[in-house]
């Protein structure tokens, strides 16, 4: 009898669920990858608690959302080949590499979707033929004038405006420089096996990749990036996990100047808000305003990192790395109320 499978429904355009799908595939794991579409909604809402993509449906029925979590229970069940690093040092660098992409990188690649009108009208209309797969032309181009129309103000739920747009697109530039030079000699981010960090981070990018103005940005400059994401597809082992002294050169400068500099001080604006009960918050980052509405989820995963960190047992290197990345206050001290 052939092995019971599980159903993944996504979508291609979904960065969290392109990542829960790469991880089933490396971790070969029996799954159908059902694209959510008009005609299996139904059959997902009466499934969904949440209205959001990825759902994982079990053959007991058990069903499960949101990406990290739903890696962290098949970890249990799928352990190898193990997901993390053994190194307690790699595998919180790993957790925190992932957060900050689940909730910082998914900024630009939200904002470069629907920010330019060539970005909203290409990816409006795949949206819309992934939705109607069997739809005539004229019904596509009415439904992606309704996603577009839907979807551009929403925007500004990942801080997208006018006076955030110069951060949001310094820190992607800055950000694939950085991680293209530390893809060049390695498939992956901490060496030859992908990590949580990689599902998390391939995700996103994969997300820009099917966007004209930042598919054009990394295949004419990136291409250690393009060939990470192809790997990432379906991901195969190559090689050993490095030790932090040799990824350290390359992996520093983006843990200090995107999750030290913009990630966790967003983070941490951003859980003093949501504890104060406000709708929006703002900040300085790259000595330039910052404003958006609070995010509750961002808030529940700082504390998660926190946790996490609290329960690492040999704390003194990975508190050295953090301290220099401008990281650590952030991961040890709760945002105050008052
Ligand atoms: N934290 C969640 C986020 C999931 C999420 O935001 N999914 C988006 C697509 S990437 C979604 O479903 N949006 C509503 C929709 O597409 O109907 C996770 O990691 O799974």
């Amino acid at each position: 009898m052939p092995d019971p499978q599980y159903v993944i429904f996504g979508s291609e355009y979904s960065p969290f669920s392109v990542k829960v799908r790469s991880y089933f595939r490396y971790k070969d794991i029996p799954h159908e990858w059902r694209p959510r579409n008009r005609d299996n909604l139904a059959e997902f809402q009466a499934l969904a608690k949440l209205p959001l993509i990825p759902l994982v449906l079990s053959p007991d029925g058990t069903v499960q959302q949101d990406s990290t979590p739903i890696i962290e229970t098949f970890e249990e069940a799928f352990p190898d080949p193990a997901l993390q690093p053994p190194s307690e040092l790699l595998a919180y660098l790993s957790c925190l590499i992932e957060d900050y992409a689940d909730e910082w990188v998914n900024k630009p690649m939200f904002h470069y979707r629907w920010w330019r009108t060539e970005d909203q009208e290409a990816v409006s209309v795949a949206l819309a033929r992934a939705n109607m797969p069997n739809g005539d032309r004229e019904a596509i181009e009415e439904l992606a004038a309704t996603v577009r129309k839907r979807m551009v103000p929403r925007l500004s739920f990942v801080g997208s405006n006018e006076v955030t747009k110069p951060v949001i697109e310094a820190s992607l530039d800055n950000l694939l420089t950085l991680l293209n030079a530390h893809l060049r000699g390695r498939n992956y981010l901490f060496g030859g096996r992908p990590a949580l960090a990689d599902f998390g981070m391939f995700g996103q990018i994969y997300g820009c990749l099917q966007q004209p103005t930042t598919e054009k940005i990394i295949r004419q400059n990136y291409p250690e990036i393009t060939s990470w994401i192809e790997q990432m597809l379906d991901p195969e082992i190559h090689g050993d996990w490095e030790d932090w002294s040799s990824l350290a050169p390359t992996l520093e400068p983006i843990l200090k100047s995107e999750i030290g500099a913009l990630y966790l001080p967003w983070s941490l604006a951003n859980e003093a808000a949501v504890l104060k009960r406000k709708d929006d918050f703002s900040l300085t980052l790259m000595g330039q305003p910052f404003n958006q509405q609070t995010v509750k989820y961002a808030a529940k995963s700082l504390q998660v990192l926190r946790s996490r960190l609290a329960g690492v047992k040999d704390r003194q290197s990975l508190d050295r790395i953090l301290q220099d990345c401008d990281c650590l206050q952030p991961l040890v001290t709760k945002s105050q109320t008052a």
